[in-house]
């Protein structure tokens, strides 16, 4: 009966969604989602003005051990005292952490993101006066001067300041009490037995020690606290929604009380800043000042809009500043619900205004201001210090760990579609692309493909023999990804629910019973990925035989892991909803996906015995997802802004360390006109991760169903991806290495050069190619920033050699990507374009030498089997190094210490700006020379090299005679 009623109302609700989506013009319904005002913290937070900081640091306390400085801070208000701990890490990083003193009970301190604990650097003190200490780190170029009263950190580098904390005196921490007056007796009516507990405890004592990583604050905990001063002043736990907060229908018991945490940095010098993704805006950050701060809270966002700073699937809570002189990183490592203001002194003058400053020498520095605040949790904050950006993604990626190095066939082509019907679909599809001569390495399957929406099934009727499905796309050398999302059906028949329901694995409400939410399968419940014994669980059920129907050439796909709960606040669960420990989901919100996303890539791993690398794709992200596999920027329209706007927001990821992000190709809602389509198809091509998508509402689009004279350019740029594939596999492997971006800012590599720092229409892949797709109706040509003073620049199709720095009109037709490759570099392409990757892994490679005006040109090639460890675990792998100086291409070994056998050769040499030589003389392993055939273009100076027909591991030189 109850579910009968249950279903029902489910199918309401559908039907009014239905209805809705239909009636409703394409725009995010804002109301969903809350603005900073409706956000009790953020409110209150926002509300404080700067200037007057309550906090003091007590160096009267301080104490200095190897590894760390600890001080206590009061707050001159309240006198509730917190303690900071400062380390100086190895590699010109600083971590602060503070935390109550003597919490009610331990704060959530986010666990499982840090690869390790990170080294520290020992702190020394070199001077002080009444007022401060000034702190030396050792092998750090920088000093800190910790100001007692009012609280401030700063930090120098050669004297002159680069980063404050506390500056302009906006911290904020929210400590723990307990519920006051009237409004305690309301919630010890509701939670009556956790707050009697409480109140028992609270009369013994002892100082606490709040547990590291993920250690419980379960109510004994608060016994251990002690109790903090009566304060008699008004304090902000007096402010509407402080211990109730609603919104809209939704409320938050809040039974803890506010408990946010807030602090602003200030840099000088720094007018450029970067990161803090996911948001649907240009890559560099706006002034928040007047409007809304940008939010990090990771949200099912139906239909976002472009260029706001509404949170959206995932977040990322790490900061770029940049200026000619050096850069800056911010990592602020907490998973609850965050805001980011950020604030600039010279923000609204113009140019014009600047120089009339700097002429009347009146000119302040630029500054900018970064203030971050999060709901609950401590503050534990990393500054990266550069100096270079290349060295913030080393100290970055040394906190949080690089990017996996993907199979190779997840760089290839991935074909998806909500949904394909059933098995004789798919089988169709693949064969489209044969038909066709269209390279695809997968193709994809929705949520409908399982029974229900019951994961981990399929449905009988549609796939009732997803093995030979499997098998025939195995025959192909193409792979299958399956949907599994992180909502489970509740229903006493689905095995998966019955487990987890009886292992007590599913995300509590907050008295205690399984959290029940609506999703796609109706009433759905939220397994507990913060619990190990959850992740276990779940990377167990990879295996093939308790996933029947899968093999190995089945990989995984993660969406609604926010979590999407379709009834709950802002799309999400109830922040008051029970997680393994007694934390809150407020306490975790932003890590869940990031769970998820772990447990799946260790399912993959898993069933293949620790030898099989994974892929898999999540929706939601958090610092550290890199480690898991690929991300994708959620349902974005057909329309041209999204076009657009896939380039800025896949940069942002690429600066903090996820490098393997893509838009859905085509536009998720909506029809694409064919022109957008084939554009689209361009700008993908040359993005980290390729894959068609789109609504069940829309209409078939693979890419033969274009009219001919699109299907050839999409086709073509197809082509250019699968040719350019050991370049882009050689990037990523750089990327897993050094966690250096794949895609990056035009700024990465030209730090010094202003035209390129608010660049988010062109980008750089590695250091070699430059990337100015064409993303507008009706396109004839494209105006081009070539940077560089004395770097020449290619046209990868013209093969026409530009200058730089300049601003190129360059003229396009339907099949043009403006793509150029760097004087200086080298790549390798495979040319041979087949039906997928895996059939292209043994070709032989053409090396495209693109000489520099110096003469000179480097290049590398990482080559592995493509889809082991065994690059890692037996070191089979090469990494070779080619280098053009005095009219001589060498190849050498870029690490001895690998080795891989492969019959890979190079067929061929392209020298791009080459004069015509009189013969072409190869050397093999200093023993062999023989003649090479060659060809000279003297229109375009393009000189071809036929067949070296050298081993690809071995060591050659060429001389150009
Ligand atoms: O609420 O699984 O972003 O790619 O096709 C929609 C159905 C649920 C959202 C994903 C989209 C996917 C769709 N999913």
């Amino acid at each position: 009966m109850a579910a009968a009623r249950r279903r029902r109302s489910w199918a309401e609700l559908a039907l009014a969604c239905v209805g809705l989506c239909l009636s409703t013009a394409f725009a995010v319904d804002r109301s969903n989602f809350k603005t900073c005002d409706q956000s009790s913290f953020c409110k209150r937070q926002r509300s404080i003005q700067p200037g007057s900081s309550p906090y003091r640091a007590l160096l009267d306390s301080l104490e200095l051990a190897p590894d760390a400085l600890t001080v206590q801070l009061v707050n001159e208000v309240t006198k509730v005292v917190l303690l900071l701990e400062l380390q100086g890490l190895q590699g010109n990083m600083t971590r602060i952490r503070i935390d109550e003193l003597k919490p009610l009970r331990p704060r959530y301190r986010v666990p499982d993101v840090l690869v390790a604990d990170p080294p520290t650097a020992r702190l020394s003190i070199s001077g002080r006066d009444e007022n401060s200490v000034e702190l030396t780190v050792a092998e750090g170029p920088y000093k800190i001067i910790l100001t007692g009263r009012p609280f401030r950190l700063d930090l120098l580098e050669n004297r002159s300041l680069v980063l404050s904390v506390n500056a302009r005196g906006l911290m904020v921490f929210e400590h723990q009490r307990l519920p006051r007056n009237s409004f305690s007796d309301k919630v010890s009516l509701t939670f009556g037995s956790i707050w009697d507990k409480i109140k028992n405890l609270f009369s013994r004592q002892g100082p606490t020690e709040p547990a590291e990583g993920d250690g419980t604050p379960d109510e004994e905990a608060a016994g251990k606290a002690d109790k903090p001063e009566e304060n008699k002043e008004k304090d902000d736990s007096d402010e509407p929604g402080a211990w109730e907060e609603m919104f809209k229908t939704h409320s938050d018991s809040k039974p803890y009380g506010p408990t946010s945490v807030g602090l602003d940095f200030s840099l000088p010098g720094m007018e450029h800043v970067y990161g803090i993704p996911e948001h649907a805006d240009n890559l560099r950050l706006k002034v928040t000042e007047g409007g809304e701060p940008y939010r990090l809270y990771n949200l099912d966002v139906f239909q976002y809009e472009l260029y706001n700073p509404m949170a959206l699937y995932g977040s990322v809570p790490v900061l770029l500043a940049h200026n000619i002189h050096r850069d800056l990183g911010i990592f602020w490592l907490n998973a609850a619900e965050t805001w980011v203001d950020i604030s600039s002194n010279t923000a609204g003058k113009t140019l014009f205004g600047k120089m009339l400053d700097y002429l009347q020498g009146g000119g302040e520095t630029p500054q900018t201001d970064v203030r971050w605040m999060s709901e609950s949790g401590i503050i534990d904050v990393f500054l990266l210090l550069g100096p270079t950006v290349s060295d913030i993604f080393r100290q970055y990626a040394s906190l949080t760990g690089t990017q996996a190095l993907p199979p190779l066939f997840s760089l290839g082509y991935h074909q998806s579609r909500w949904n394909y019907r059933d098995e004789a679909d798919v089988i169709e599809v693949d064969q489209g692309f044969d038909n066709h001569d269209i390279p695809c390495d997968v193709i994809w399957l929705d949520i409908e493909h399982a029974d229900g929406k019951r994961y981990f099934t399929w449905d009988s009727s549609r796939f009732p023999q997803p093995l030979a499905m499997l098998g025939h796309l195995a025959s192909k050398r193409r792979k299958l990804v399956a949907i599994v999302d992180p909502h489970i059906k509740v229903d006493s028949g689905y095995r998966v629910h019955e487990e987890l329901r009886s292992l007590g694995l599913y995300v509590k409400t907050r008295d205690g019973s399984d959290y029940e939410g609506w999703c796609w399968p109706g009433s759905v419940g939220y397994p507990d990925f913060t619990d190990i014994k959850m992740r276990e669980w779940w990377a167990n059920m990879f295996s093939f035989d308790k996933y029947e129907g899968s093999a190995s050439n089945l990989y995984v796909w993660n969406d609604m892991n926010e979590p999407s709960v379709f009834n709950g606040p802002e799309v999400t669960m109830l922040k008051d909803a029970r997680h393994h420990g007694g934390w809150e989901h407020r306490d975790i919100h932003n890590i869940y996906g990031f769970y998820v996303h772990m447990a799946t890539a260790e399912g993959l791993i898993r069933r293949s015995g620790g030898v099989e690398r994974p892929f898999v794709l999540s929706r939601a992200f958090f610092a550290g997802s890199q480690r898991f596999g690929a991300i994708w920027t959620g349902d974005n329209a057909a329309e041209w802004d999204h076009l657009k706007i896939s380039i800025p927001m896949c940069l942002s990821l690429g600066l903090v360390g996820l490098s393997f992000c893509g838009a859905d190709v085509g536009g998720f809602f909506k029809n694409p006109e064919p022109e957008l389509i084939l554009r689209w198809y361009q700008v993908g091509a040359y993005q980290p991760f390729y894959r068609a998508h789109s609504h069940m509402d829309t209409g078939r689009r693979e890419p033969w169903l274009l009219p001919p004279e699109y299907l050839g350019p999409t086709r073509d740029a197809l082509r250019q991806r699968y040719a350019l594939l050991p370049f882009w596999y050689t990037l990523f492997y750089r990327a897993h290495r050094d966690g250096h971006p794949v895609m990056r800012p035009l700024w990465v590599q030209y730090p010094k050069d202003v035209t390129t720092f608010g660049q988010d229409d062109q980008y750089m892949l590695g250091d070699s190619l430059l990337v100015h797709p064409v993303t507008e109706p009706g396109a004839r040509g494209v105006q081009v920033y070539l940077p560089g003073q004395g770097e020449v620049w290619y046209d990868i199709q013209s093969y026409q050699k530009h200058h730089g720095p300049q601003t190129l009109y360059l003229p396009v037709t339907l099949s043009s990507i403006p793509v150029f490759q760097r004087g200086g570099t080298i790549i390798p392409r495979w040319e041979r374009v087949r039906r997928s990757s895996d059939c292209m892994k043994d070709d032989p490679i053409t090396l495209y030498v693109a000489i520099s005006p110096q003469g000179t040109a480097e290049g590398e090639l990482y080559l592995d089997d493509g889809h082991t460890f065994n690059y890692q675990t037996q070191k089979k792998y090469l990494h070779r190094k080619f280098s053009f100086s005095g009219n001589t291409l060498t190849s050498s070994s870029a690490d001895p210490q690998g080795y891989f056998e492969t019959g890979v050769w190079i067929e061929r040499v392209v020298i791009l700006g080459a004069g015509k030589p009189a013969s072409v003389l190869l050397q093999t392993e200093g023993l062999l020379e023989n003649l090479l055939d060659f060809h000279h273009e003297a229109e375009t100076s393009v000189l071809t090299l036929r067949r070296p027909g050298v081993h690809v591991s071995a060591d050659w030189i060429i001389y150009l005679r």
